[in-house]
Order: C-alpha cells, then sequence, then structure tokens
C-alpha cells in the first residue's frame, strides 16, 4: 500500500476515496507531530492537502521519498512548486472546477457591500424597521466600473457576471491579455482612479505580496470599494483598515484575510465592511468536484498516467 499523508481534513467523499488508493496518516490528528513524522515520513509517497495548509518546505524536507502533492484548491501560493519539481516532485491543483463558485461569491459579495444586505437585515431582525422607520438608500452595481485584478480563469467567470450586471469591466495584470472585450490597464494605481469597485483575484504569493497598497487604495477613493476573494496577503490589510478608518477607502467585501482565521479585529466593527469566512469555493458541488480532482490525480499517479491538472514551476 502507498503511503499517504494528509495535512488537514477534507471533503468526506475524497477521504473515503483517498483511502482506498492507500495507508492514510492523518497529520492533524497527531498529537506528537515531530514523533508522527518520524515514523511515517521516510515512507510517504504522497501528500494530500489544501489551498491554506499546502506544504512547508520543513515538512516536505522530512519526506525524502515524497513523489506527488496533490492539492484540494487552485491557489498553490503555500508550496514551493519549483523546490518541489528541482526534487522531482510533482503538485497538482483543482483548477477550472471552482470557477463559477467563485464568481458567484465575488458577486454576491459585491451586492452584499452595495445594498448594505447584512446591516439591512440585522435592522429588520433587531425590529428597527418598525422603530426608526425605513433603512437609508444604498448603493448599485448598475452602471459602475469594476477593475479586475487579474483576468484569469475565475476573472473571466467574474467579469461576464458583471456585465450581466450592466457593468463596465476592465482589468489589470503583468500583460494585455489578446481579444478580451475589456480595456486594460498597465498601472494598477490608473486603473484604481478609474473605476468603482476593484475586485482582486489574482493569484497570491511573493509576486503579488501586498500589491493593493496605500497608494492604490487612496487613488480607489471613498466612494470607491475593494472586493478581495483571492488571498488576503495580496491587499496591505494594515493600509486598508487605515482606509476604511478615515474614509479614504468606501468600502470592502473580503472573503479572505492575511491571518486566517482571524482577520484584523477592526474589521470585525466597521459597518462599511461586508466579511467572509474564505468560502469562496465551498458550496458542496463546487467542493466535491475539487476532491474528485484530488483523487483523480492521485489515481493517475499511481497508475503511471499523465496527471490531470499538474502545475510545474
Ligand atoms: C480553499 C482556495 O479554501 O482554491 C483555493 O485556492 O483558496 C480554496 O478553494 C483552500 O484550498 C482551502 O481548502
Amino acid at each position: 500500500m502507498t503511503d499517504i499523508l494528509m495535512i488537514a481534513p477534507m471533503h468526506p467523499v475524497c477521504m473515503e476515496e483517498i483511502a482506498r488508493l492507500g495507508t492514510v496518516h492523518r497529520l492533524w490528528a497527531a498529537e506528537d507531530r515531530a514523533a508522527f513524522l518520524r515514523e511515517v515520513g521516510p515512507k510517504v509517497e504522497i501528500v494530500a492537502t489544501d489551498g491554506h495548509w499546502g506544504c512547508p518546505p520543513a515538512l516536505m524536507a522530512e519526506l525524502p521519498a515524497l513523489k506527488l502533492i496533490s492539492s484540494y484548491g487552485v491557489g498553490y501560493d503555500n508550496i514551493n512548486v519549483p523546490a518541489a519539481n528541482a526534487r522531482s516532485v510533482r503538485v497538482t491543483n483543482t483548477p477550472d472546477v471552482l470557477n463559477d463558485a467563485m464568481a458567484e461569491i465575488t458577486v454576491g459579495l459585491m451586492i452584499a457591500l452595495a445594498r448594505r444586505i447584512p446591516e439591512a437585515e440585522a435592522y429588520t431582525r433587531r425590529g428597527d424597521w418598525a422603530a426608526k422607520g425605513n433603512f437609508p438608500l444604498t448603493a448599485e452595481l448598475t452602471g459602475a466600473t469594476a477593475g479586475i485584478v487579474g483576468l484569469g480563469r475565475i476573472g473571466k467567470e467574474i467579469a461576464r457576471r458583471l456585465v450581466a450586471m450592466k457593468m463596465e469591466v476592465v482589468y489589470h495584470g503583468r500583460s494585455e491579455q489578446p481579444g478580451q472585450p475589456y480595456r486594460y490597464f498597465a498601472s494598477l494605481t490608473e486603473m484604481a482612479k478609474a473605476v468603482d469597485w476593484l475586485v482582486v483575484i489574482t493569484p497570491g504569493g511573493p509576486e503579488t505580496r501586498r500589491l493593493v497598497n496605500a497608494e492604490v487604495l487612496a487613488a480607489l477613493g471613498p466612494e470607491g470599494r475593494l472586493v478581495n476573494v483571492s488571498r488576503g496577503a495580496v491587499v496591505d490589510e494594515a493600509a486598508l483598515v487605515e482606509a476604511l478608518r478615515s474614509g479614504a477607502l468606501g468600502g470592502a467585501a473580503l472573503d479572505v484575510f492575511e491571518d486566517e482565521p482571524r482577520p484584523h479585529p477592526d474589521l470585525l466593527t466597521m459597518p462599511n465592511t461586508v466579511l467572509s469566512p474564505h468560502q469562496g469555493s465551498a458550496t458542496v458541488r463546487t467542493r466535491a468536484a475539487m476532491g474528485q480532482l484530488v483523487v483523480d490525480n492521485i489515481k493517475a499517479h499511481l497508475a503511471g498516467k499523465p496527471l490531470l491538472t499538474e502545475v510545474t514551476g
């Protein structure tokens, strides 16, 4: 039986299927992690992990027989892919199957922020409607401009839906993509000046760390709103908190945070934020499809067949 190290619990069906493919060692359940790794580390051939935990270098170093890291998530910023490949360890992720769920939550967060749905809901439940009268008037997406930071597979699905919401869509990325119907901005700050919404869906990692900084937030301005559904580290969270507090930025809808699962405490009490616990892809349908891809990549590896969704670095 092949030894498989599972870093954190996964979709139940995925866990059951993986258990049929080899001997599963559950890292999160180990009482003495060091002793556990001393015992099982040398025989582990496959790591099953997710986008949050990845496979840290110190862990990889304890797995000399490692051949495959199959990750449950599209983002692989917590896996050093070049270092893995240099050791002949291959890495897979779960792209595409989560595009629709990600795009849905993005639009949902935007509507929630513009129409103040969480606040209005609390207002209704508290009985304030009868006690204080109608809830204040809100904003809408219609007619506004959204600047997408990262027009990749998910970004394009978001763009399609925002066009359907009668928004104008523009984008920023490392390079202009031929054949796109949306205007390209080479400068993120220039784009932030030109839009009402900044929608961040670029991959995380060192290249995009704190890409959305104080300057970009200032350019977005007091009427501007930020949406982040990528990785918390892409936004300078301290600068974001300051901009929201001072009114330099209008509002923010966030599914991701610098220190998950602990969002910056000030964000929790601000009225101009809508917060969500990193659940972009967390639907029954999408998580099942992601889990299936994790399993299918492991099966392909075991059968000596081409991996379905390999990432290389
Ligand atoms: C998961 C994600 O939350 O796909 C990603 O990159 O961030 C999410 O789907 C993550 O993999 C943790 O399970």
